[in-house]
């Protein structure tokens, strides 16, 4: 296997009441699972900033509340692009809940959907499924 380095992920829990929005995914890594909204960190950018421009990137979304959540680190060695990642997990709210979200990448996605926390589509992006096995919750308590 041929050894890159390590890359900085940024995934965004976008929440709207009980539902988190997802996709499912168009990519060498995880291809047709449902995975969070994301991308790579860029030279220079804070965790928040690049949540937001990704969101606005990939769904047109503006998004609100940016906070930090949690980090994962990753080995994708079974894809057919072995890769590392170490991924910041961010939280969000629409400062508008009635914004629909647009699939504007749509080489790299099917498409953008709410699905509540209690009955999530699958299969789910690894690192996502991960998460909800050990019954990880990114909303807010009360
Ligand atoms: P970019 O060119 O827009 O920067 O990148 P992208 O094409 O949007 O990257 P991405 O694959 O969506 O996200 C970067 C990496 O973050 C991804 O390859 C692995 C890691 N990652 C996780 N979990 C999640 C997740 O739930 N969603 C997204 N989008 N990325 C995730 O570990
Ligand atoms: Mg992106
Ligand atoms: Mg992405």
């Amino acid at each position: 296997m041929e050894k890159g380095v390590p890359r900085v992920g940024v995934a965004v829990f976008l929440l709207r009441g009980k539902a988190v929005l997802l996709g499912r995914r168009r990519s060498s890594i995880g291809d047709s699972t449902f995975a969070l909204p994301g991308g790579h960190l860029e030279f220079g950018e804070s965790f928040e900033e690049c949540a937001a421009r990704e969101l606005k990137e990939e769904t047109g979304l503006d998004i609100d509340k940016v906070e930090y959540l949690t980090v994962t680190n990753t080995l994708f060695l079974e894809e057919p692009k072995p890769s590392h990642y170490v991924t910041i997990f961010m939280r969000a709210f629409l400062p508008d809940p009635n914004q629909a979200p647009q699939n504007l990448e749509p080489q790299k996605c099917d498409g953008w959907d709410w699905y509540d926390w209690d009955n999530l589509p699958k299969p789910l992006f690894r690192p996502l499924e991960k998460m909800v096995q050990e019954g990880y919750n990114p909303f807010p308590i009360g």
